[in-house]
């Protein structure tokens, strides 16, 4: 019989000074629940006197921001220990280090990043991080490249493919990113004053037919080991230091798909400056900052992807004139589909972002809202046409200005 439960903050304390090199022996530890995401426990586990610290993530059984009705399965604990780990062998330090994983008690015991801030909360707060194109660049690029048939042998990515069947964490991004936001769903949730620019998404057959797409590209395309939900929520951050956390809906997936969900996430807060800037200058100079870190992004990914393609590709028809052209050129096009359709659900479907959601005045949130739909619209309507990283900034840009 299984022997998982929740855990209680006592409880937490008694598997925390299990784990070794971390505690001293002498010294009382402190635990406190500090999950706020939609799925799991996090308890914080802490000596004062050591100064010492960890964290255990264990899921539950149901999505948390909906509650018991909506069952999960306990294996994505395990797909996230073991995706975080596959992370750290392709971008060592870009990962939290993991010290413990318990698959009965869904959980996963690793290092504490209270140095770090959420990239979202970060942002909110005015941050600037000069290391976070490159870094996030990097891990795009290395944990991608090497966990896809151009840099893994292609039967061992097959037999690890299997390990990382995710069904139920990628049910729920079909039908809340592909699906849902495209009909007068349950679970969708949007302002009222939205009800028309819903309907419109609803009746939009040239926007359903690209997220069709979409859909079938995310349900088919294995081509490599995704995070999955690579949010800035799902990035700690210092000017200094990015780690990339939670993993739990990796599964093998198109690779445009992370890299989409990073750029929509600074796209959202891009839209979200309506109110998080205080007057006009200021907010053309944080968006300058936020297109910048778009272009360095996209443009590191793809010349770190290149270069190990050129070192490490190991198959002789892989290396055929024209064909890593014609690779990245689609990976681009995906990518900006993604983005797209990863902003649209943050708006209408059931989960959305507190860059926009904090936002106090109504009428302000509407303008940054209608900004965030009509960047994303878009993007998915034009994904397929869109050749360089600059029409993407110039369909920002119109948007913007109009
Ligand atoms: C029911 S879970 C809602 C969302 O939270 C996660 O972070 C994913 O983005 C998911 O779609
Ligand atoms: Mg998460």
């Amino acid at each position: 019989m299984s022997n998982y439960h929740p855990l209680n903050e006592e409880e937490a304390i008694q598997i925390a000074r299990t784990i070794p090199g971390i505690f001293s022996a002498e010294g009382a530890l402190v635990c406190r629940e500090i999950g706020d995401g939609n799925l799991n426990l996090v308890f914080h586990v802490s000596q004062p006197t050591s100064g010492s610290s960890l964290i255990v993530k264990q899921a539950l059984p149901y999505a948390k921001v909906v509650g018991e009705s909506w069952p999960l399965s306990l294996d994505r604990a395990r797909i996230e220990s073991e995706a975080l780990i596959i992370e750290e062998r392709f971008a060592p330090g870009l990962v939290p280090k993991v010290y413990h994983t318990d698959n009965e008690l869904a959980l996963t015991i690793m290092e504490d990043l209270s140095s770090h801030v959420i990239m979202r909360q970060g942002l909110i707060d005015g941050g600037v991080y000069p290391r976070f194109a490159n870094d996030i660049a990097q891990f795009l690029a290395r944990t991608l490249f090497f966990t896809s048939d151009l840099g893994m042998n292609q039967q061992e990515k097959k037999v690890l493919a299997r390990s990382f069947a995710n069904p139920d964490l990628c049910k729920i991004t079909e039908d809340l990113i592909f699906d849902h936001p495209y009909t007068d769903a349950d679970t969708n949730s949007f302002d009222p004053h939205l009800q028309d620019d819903a309907k419109q998404l609803w009746a939009d057959t040239e926007l359903h037919l690209e997220v069709a797409i979409l859909r079938e590209k995310f349900l088919t395309h294995a081509q490599a080991l995704l995070h999955g939900d690579l949010h800035t929520g799902s990035i700690f951050i210092t000017p200094e230091s990015t780690k990339v956390i939670d993993p739990e809906f990796a599964y093998f997936g198109p690779i445009g798909f992370d890299v989409g969900a990073v750029l929509a996430n600074l796209l959202l807060h891009y839209a979200s400056q309506e109110h998080w800037s205080s007057n006009e200058a200021s907010r053309q100079e944080r968006r300058q900052y936020l297109i910048n870190t778009i272009r360095d992004i996209w443009t590191g990914f793809e010349r770190e992807f290149r270069a190990l393609w050129d070192e490490h590709g190991q198959d002789r028809i892989a290396k055929t004139a024209g064909y890593q052209d014609w690779y990245l050129r689609s990976l681009f096009q995906d990518t900006a589909g993604f983005t797209g359709a990863k902003m649209v659900r943050r708006i209408v479907g059931l989960a959305h972002v507190s860059d926009i959601d904090r936002i106090p005045d109504p009428d302000v949130r509407a303008k940054a809202q209608r900004l965030a739909l009509t960047i994303g619209k878009n993007l998915i309507k034009r994904n397929r046409q869109l050749t360089s990283i600059e029409e993407l900034i110039a369909i920002v840009d119109k948007a913007s200005q109009a």
